[in-house]
């Protein structure tokens, strides 16, 4: 099993970047504080993805950050990185364990107790559980779960939890307070107006509230 540290967990999202580039925002989150990022992108080409992957991998690598990519194992293998997301429409989670081998970083999204159960068996590394708030970016994210369906969630598993959806400033410690050893955001960061600053913020908040819990 490999351990992540998930505290601040950023996804990559070209509309919430709005003219700046990815890679630009990316170095400014890692700057900030981010511990993962994620590489999410559902329209864009496989070249395109290799050749953003490549290029954030310049950026996370150096720094001991993890560069995870959403969905597509065959782009993951083919730029070297260190993880794959999965969702439960995805690539099923055990055989994306065979793929990846046992040494690269799985993670599956499970937003109920019984997906969670079913991801740990299938050798998930961590679990990302949301919609938990309610979240703008998403269309396809149904009705958000709360911070109580994150608690039943996190109560499930011995998997870290990052909860994702509609995270801000302002809701982040009650995710963490709930069971969940991070936050996964897009807007919040990537949406930001100064990324590094609003990682920093939201990485600090999750530092004392994971302190305290503890
Ligand atoms: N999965 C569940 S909610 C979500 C994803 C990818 C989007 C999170 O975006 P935001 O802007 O942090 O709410
Ligand atoms: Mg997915």
């Amino acid at each position: 099993m490999t351990q992540i540290d998930g505290s601040l967990y950023v996804l990559t999202d070209r509309r919430a970047a709005g003219e700046r580039s990815l890679v630009e925002v990316v170095h400014a989150a890692v700057q900030g504080g981010a511990t993962v990022i994620q590489l999410r992108d559902k329209h864009a080409s496989t070249r395109a993805l290799v050749e953003l992957g490549r290029a954030l991998l310049e950026i996370t690598r150096p720094a001991g950050v993890p560069l995870i990519v959403n969905d597509r194992i065959d782009v993951a293998l083919a730029i070297d990185a260190d993880g794959v997301h999965v969702g439960q429409d995805d690539m099923p989670a055990p055989i994306a364990r065979r793929l990846l081998g046992p040494d690269r970083i799985l993670g599956v999204s499970a937003g109920t107790v019984e997906e969670a159960r079913q991801a740990q068996r299938d050798g998930a590394d961590y679990l990302g559980t949301g919609d938990v708030y309610g979240t703008p970016t998403k269309a396809d994210a149904g009705i958000p779960i709360g911070v109580s369906g994150l608690a039943e969630v996190a109560r499930a598993t011995s998997l870290p939890v990052v909860a994702i959806g509609g995270i801000q400033p302002g809701n982040a410690a009650a995710a963490i307070a709930a069971g969940a050893s991070g936050v996964a955001v897009i807007s919040a960061v990537i949406g930001a107006a100064d990324p590094e600053a609003a990682a920093r913020k939201l990485r600090g908040i999750v530092k004392k509230e994971l302190e305290m819990r503890d």
